[in-house]
């Protein structure tokens, strides 16, 4: 009920609303939609209310639920049921944890602030309240498990594009960074739950530096990552973000799920690349080699060149230039 007087609300843009209107609509009491009104405010809506005249939105606050994220959103079925928190462990653990119940495809989760945020191989993640994005996307793809790290490379493209049509040029550090002048500005996680050759359901966890301030950051990673903010030297508006990186992930994924396919995701992540050309030293199996990345295969492998001039894959790991 409280999203659907906020949708009323918001119609009626820059205009009252009366309370008998808002009743007659929705079949609700005056006094319930006081009382939803004033959640809302709580929420950080600001409304002004005049006796006789009604209810007006004045403004919207940047929070991240669903009812704020809809008008970016272009798409069928990813983002169009967001699980929204204000504060969680992880958005990864919330998703598996919903997976685990439901397996609904496309759902997402999304808290302004994770407690316990993580990256790959129990690394964590900083994720301070209100100044990134830290979502999770739930898949149940038909792949092969040993497919899902194709997603990994559907997520970093989609990132990619999501963050350049808000006007910011960042490269894809494979597999799984964005980077910004040599920095990272986003991290992608990509969790599984399946059998051997059964795969139940994944999350795409997706972490993003909008608006963090160098001192927003843990002091042992500032030398090592940026955020939107401190490149562009404005704001981003995060929920516009989310909508235009849901709406290209949506786009990409479906041509893995109807194709079988990843091409167009390689091509974003080839062409902008971080490592691509370069000489790279990798960490293989707790080993340190040194190689150069020459491109990424169709199934989203590194492809390395060692200094035999032997050409080998490589799926996971950590590589830096
Ligand atoms: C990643 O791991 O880059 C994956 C990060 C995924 C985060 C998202 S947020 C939503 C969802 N819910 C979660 O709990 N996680 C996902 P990895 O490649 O292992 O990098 C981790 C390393 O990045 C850490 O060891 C730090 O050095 C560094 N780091 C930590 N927080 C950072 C931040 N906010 N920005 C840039 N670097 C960071």
């Amino acid at each position: 009920m409280k999203e659907k007087i906020l949708k009323l609300l918001k119609d009626s843009k820059n205009e009252f609303i009366s309370g008998q209107e808002i009743s007659q609509q929705l079949n609700v009491s005056r006094t319930a939609i006081w009382k939803y009104i004033n959640a809302l405010k709580e929420e950080g809506y600001e409304i002004e209310s005049v006796s006789r005249k009604g209810y007006m939105l004045l403004s919207t606050p940047d929070i991240l639920n669903y009812e704020e994220i809809r008008k970016y959103l272009e798409t069928k079925h990813i983002g169009r049921e967001i699980f929204y928190f204000d504060t969680l462990d992880s958005t990864n653990l919330k998703a598996k944890e919903l997976a685990a119940n439901e397996q609904k495809e496309g759902t997402v989760v999304i808290a302004e602030e994770q407690t316990n945020g993580r990256g790959r191989l129990g690394r964590s993640w900083s994720s301070p309240k209100k100044k990134g994005i830290w979502m999770s996307i739930i898949l149940t793809p038909e792949i092969e498990p040993t497919d899902a790290a194709k997603v990994t490379q559907v997520a970093a493209a989609a990132v990619w594009k999501g963050i350049n049509e808000v006007g910011v040029k960042t490269q894809i550090k494979w597999p799984n960074d964005i980077v910004l002048n040599g920095k990272k500005v986003c991290g992608v996680l990509t969790e599984m739950s399946g059998e051997l050759n059964r795969l139940n359901y994944l999350v795409v966890g997706i972490g993003i530096n909008a608006n963090m301030s160098d001192e927003d950051f843990p002091e042992e990673i500032r030398g090592l990552a940026t955020s939107l903010k401190i490149e562009l030297n404005k704001e981003v508006e995060r929920k516009e973000l989310i909508g235009r990186i849901l709406n290209n992930f949506e786009e990409l994924y479906e041509e893995l799920i109807h194709n079988n396919s990843i091409d167009k995701s390689i091509k974003i992540c080839v062409e902008n690349s971080a490592l691509i050309g370069k000489d790279v030293r990798l960490i293989l199996k707790g080993k340190e080699e040194e190689a150069k990345a020459i491109d990424i295969s169709k199934e989203g492998e590194l492809i390395i060149q060692d200094k035999n001039g032997d050409i080998s894959k490589i799926i996971s790991g950590e590589v830096s230039v």
